[in-house]
């Protein structure tokens, strides 16, 4: 499969890794869209979370503890936001599911 992120996951694309275990991995996003943005995946291909199924709870739940886990590490302390872009009306760009974790500057709600 012809999938940009899952090439990053295995290494064979580089990028600046901030986590990694056999479940999910975390790397800096390449376009920052705050002071602190990372995005994290599952190392399984999962096109977006419109296919989340029974048996993806564990990982979703594990990219989450993944997500508070950094943002602790980054000293996020003051808050930050968790987003899922699915599908085109989502916004998402990159079909392999992710999470962004952004902080460091207040965010604006409602997002465009
Ligand atoms: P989106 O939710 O699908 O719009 O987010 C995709 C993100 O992936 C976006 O913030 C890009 O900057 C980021 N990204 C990246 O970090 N490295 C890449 O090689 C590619 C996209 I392609």
């Amino acid at each position: 499969m012809d999938c940009i992120f899952c090439k990053i996951a295995a290494g064979e694309i580089p990028s600046k890794q901030l986590y990694s275990d056999e479940t999910v991995y975390a790397f800096a996003d390449i376009d920052p869209k705050a002071p602190f943005h990372a995005l994290i995946i599952p190392r399984e291909h999962i096109g977006s979370l419109a296919e989340a199924a029974g048996h993806h709870k564990a990982v979703l739940g594990h990219m989450h503890v993944t997500a508070a886990g950094l943002a602790r590490e980054h000293g996020l302390d003051n808050g930050y936001r968790v987003v899922i872009n699915t599908g085109p009306d989502g916004g998402q760009t990159v079909s392999h599911l992710h999470l962004h974790l952004l902080g460091g500057r207040p965010m604006a709600w409602p997002p465009g």
